[in-house]
């Protein structure tokens, strides 16, 4: 049945009970076979994740979105949207990661699509959620289509400054992301950092995690939200025990 609600208070209700969210990325562009879509959703389900994310930088329309929703719909989980450009909005969805990418070097990217967006998401009524995008390290099809200016990885004072910024300009989610594919996720040392810094901003890393382990270093350093989309595609067996590890912090 369709999950209904403000995603907002599922987050906080679910983060109340001192354990972190678990975020399953789908990226729609990438999805060719529905049925097999699914089948591994109803696994991550199964194990506990949380919402489904659904996104990708490049590729994706409305169609394919709401594509994907319909086959997820009826597993009940909240699904958020995860644009890469004003193209990666459906009405069929939850909620939006309303993102600015604060390190772009092209305004497009920090406010012209957001300004572009905001008026299909207040006619969808999709609620939004305000977030701080922020590449870190390899940043992946993400940090190159957005022009991004990495946030370098010896310097976790840099990223902090940024997500500092987030927060005073009201943002409440900062996204740490190593870009998708990375060859490694966001150093615990960053996540770490970032997570003394902001007073009550919900922190999502993702990019790179692989294994239980690097999931759980994550969530040890300060992650709120863990989100995987590569594992989930290439070994879903591997992605339910990430979302298992997680749980039982
Ligand atoms: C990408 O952070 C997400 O935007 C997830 O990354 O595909 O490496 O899990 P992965």
């Amino acid at each position: 049945m369709k999950w209904r609600g403000r995603v907002k208070e599922y987050i906080e209700g679910k983060l109340s009970s001192g354990k972190p969210l678990h975020f399953t990325l789908l990226d729609p562009d990438e999805i060719t076979n529905p049925k097999a879509t699914l089948s591994v959703a109803e696994k991550m389900a199964d194990a506990g994740t949380d919402v489904f994310l659904l996104g990708g930088s490049l590729g994706v329309t409305e169609h394919d979105l709401d594509a994907v929703i319909d086959v997820l719909e009826p597993l009940g989980l909240p699904i958020v949207l995860f644009p890469g450009n004003i193209n990666g909005i459906s009405m069929k969805a939850d909620a939006i990661l309303f993102m600015s990418l604060l390190n772009s070097d092209d305004p497009y990217y920090i406010i012209g699509a957001q300004v572009q967006g905001a008026p299909i998401i207040r006619r969808y009524r999709l609620e939004a959620l305000p977030t701080a995008y922020l590449i870190v390290g390899h940043g992946g099809a993400a940090g190159y289509v957005g022009k991004a200016r990495p946030l370098p990885l010896d310097k976790p004072e840099i990223t902090v400054a940024y997500a500092t910024a987030a927060e005073m300009l009201g943002m409440r989610y900062i996204y740490l992301e190593a870009g998708s594919g990375a060859p490694t996720p966001v150093p615990s040392k960053i996540v770490r950092a970032v997570k003394e810094a902001v007073s009550d901003a919900r922190i999502l890393v993702g990019g790179g995690i692989r294994s239980p382990e690097d999931a759980v270093k994550a969530a040890r350093a300060g992650a709120d939200i863990i989100v995987t989309g590569t594992v989930v595609e290439e070994d879903p067996g591997r992605a339910v025990s990430i979302v298992r590890a997680i749980k039982t912090i």
